[in-house]
């Protein structure tokens, strides 16, 4: 149900659960599995999921809800939660590269992730209120905090795909067709790749982190020591030598 491969320092992880990449308990524990293995080996620097086939995921496995037991459910629930942490706190910049469905659970993963690429003609929303339900994957509170409780409740509310151009800011970029979305994917999750690990490490901490006197203080820590990394050393040296730095 998830497959990965690694190349160039990247980690891609694909979701492998036709026809339309349903979320369930397996494959929310096998991307967990995937993040837990690899997400925090030192060769890899920036974490790419992307659906096989003809979509990302059109959310929770709708079929599989009758027959779970309350015990299952909440299972369910913990898993989702337990994975969307691991993602917010796995060293590496999770990207992820969205075509043709993006709906309910699979709008919830892809907005826990850290960057979003997509392509313009994905269906994207919550549909969980036409079920009777609700998007039980923390899709409510991360979306009120990037868009704005307005837009939040309005999507959550109405259960309606979502124009694109209304929902811009929550994408690094929105693409013609697949084919660019790998391009374009690809092409920033190298040039990350291509920078220090060190680095990609504090920043995604820092991205995580507020305004408040305990974050300063943690930043500072990290300054002080960033300096004495090896990737520092290679990045000024090459700086002050006139070269294209060599990070790992
Ligand atoms: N789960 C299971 N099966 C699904 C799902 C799904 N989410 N979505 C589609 N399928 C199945 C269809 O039933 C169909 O199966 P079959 O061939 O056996 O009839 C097959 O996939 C293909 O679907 P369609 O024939 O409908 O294909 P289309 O291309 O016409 O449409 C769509 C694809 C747009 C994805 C459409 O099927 C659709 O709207 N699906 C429902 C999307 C949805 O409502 N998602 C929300 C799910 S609930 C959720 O995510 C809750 C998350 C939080 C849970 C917290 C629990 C603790």
């Amino acid at each position: 149900m998830i497959e990965t491969k690694i190349e160039n320092q990247i980690l891609f992880i694909q979701l492998n659960h036709g026809p339309v990449n349903a979320l369930n308990e397996a494959v929310l524990n096998g991307l967990i599995e995937a993040i837990e293995n690899k997400g925090f080996d030192p060769n890899i620097k920036v974490i790419v999921i992307k659906g096989n086939g003809k979509c990302f995921s059109a959310g929770a496995d709708i079929k599989s809800f009758p027959n779970l037991t309350k015990h299952e459910r909440l299972n369910l629930a913990s898993t989702s939660a337990k994975l969307f942490r691991l993602i917010k706190t796995c060293h590496k910049p999770v990207i992820s590269s969205i075509h043709g469905v993006c709906l309910g659970g699979g709008f919830e993963l892809a907005l826990a992730c850290d960057m979003r690429i997509i392509t313009q003609d994905t269906k994207v929303g919550l549909p969980e209120i036409n079920l009777g339900i609700f998007p039980g994957f923390g899709g409510v509170r991360r979306l009120s905090d990037m868009v704005g409780q307005h837009k939040a409740l309005q999507i959550a509310l109405t259960g309606e795909n979502v124009n694109l151009n209304d929902i811009k800011e929550l994408f690094n970029d929105i693409v013609k067709d697949e084919v660019e979305l790998d391009q374009v994917t690809l092409a920033l999750a190298q040039q990350i790749a291509s920078k220090s690990a060190d680095s990609i490490k504090v920043i995604k901490q820092m991205s995580n982190l507020d305004l408040s006197l305990e974050s300063d203080q943690i930043e500072e820590r990290h300054f002080v020591d960033i300096i004495d990394t090896e990737n520092a050393k290679e990045g000024i040296d090459a700086f002050i030598s006139k070269r294209k730095p060599q990070f790992k």
